[in-house]
């Protein structure tokens, strides 16, 4: 007795079988696309790496010139200044000691700014999340985008001559001191931070060196090494308009608090 035991035919195995294996590409294609991609950490933005332009060519101090090209990986940064809520859970939970203004009103509402934070509480606080203080250049790529600008949303009075966009001194801007980091709309960057300009002074990672943008490497610059004071960027509450430009390099040695100084953190993309 003969038994055919050719159940599928030589023509559609192989199809069937080629078939199967362009499924599973695909779908291993698909689930690595995916995991590929960008996903935000909670309250932080995507900044693309490349090239950016840092500093002024003409005007400001003289440490803010002159204007050269840098390049930064891609990395997150907070889309807020970091508020007195997130900065009260790590000091409840680390038992880090509680900012010098924290009884006072006119700073510890709980969506307002943390201020009276010095640079190594900055620095603890951007470990304990997982990151670290952004660099100067990342600060300034996030601030200005790639074109120059000198202000978040663009050239001085593109958004009039009311202040209801930046939380600077002495105008009609809603607050004279703090206000609330998600405040501000207006006065978003290209890359949508808010703040970036005005409400209070950030703490960058770097050195300050008064000559450093005439000698920084032109990829991912991270400041001098033996300079002992720290750069704080973009202007505050206690700040005129001219002092928020992007371009502004304030700095201090790293264990002063003050109630115009605050921070936001950064996590690299690809560390
Ligand atoms: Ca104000
Ligand atoms: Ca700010």
């Amino acid at each position: 007795m003969k038994i055919n035991i050719t159940l599928i035919s030589p023509e559609f195995n192989t199809s069937f079988f080629l078939r199967l294996a362009i499924s599973f590409l695909l779908i291993l294609t698909t689930t690595f696309h995916a995991f590929s991609q960008p996903t935000n950490p909670p309250g932080m933005t995507y900044i693309p790496e490349g090239y950016f332009q840092m500093g002024r060519s003409s005007g400001g101090e003289k440490d803010e010139r002159p204007m050269h090209y840098v390049y930064t990986s891609a990395f997150y940064i907070g889309k807020y200044e970091v508020s007195n809520a997130e900065y009260r859970k790590f000091v409840e939970m680390t038992h880090h000691p509680k900012p010098p203004f924290w009884n006072d009103d006119r700073f510890n509402p709980p969506d307002f700014p943390v201020v009276g934070v010095n640079w190594n509480d900055a620095m603890a606080y951007a470990r304990w999340r997982g990151g670290r203080l952004p660099t100067e250049a990342e600060w300034e790529k996030a601030a200005r985008g790639v074109d120059g600008r000198l202000f978040p949303w663009g050239a001085k009075w593109d958004k009039g001559f009311f202040f209801y966009f930046v939380n600077v001194y002495g105008e009609d801007d809603n607050f004279a001191y703090t206000a609330p980091t998600t405040y501000y709309e207006g006065g978003a960057s290209p890359f949508g931070l808010l703040n970036m300009s005005g409400n209070v002074w950030e703490w960058c990672l770097d050195g300050y060196s008064v000559d450093y943008y005439r000698n920084s490497p032109e990829r991912n610059p991270e400041g001098p090494k033996i300079f002992s004071m720290k750069v704080l960027r973009g202007g505050s509450w206690a700040n005129d308009i001219d002092g928020a430009e992007v371009t502004r390099r304030a700095r201090n040695f790293p264990n002063v608090r003050k109630e115009m100084y605050g921070f936001r953190i950064v996590i690299p993309a690809n560390p």
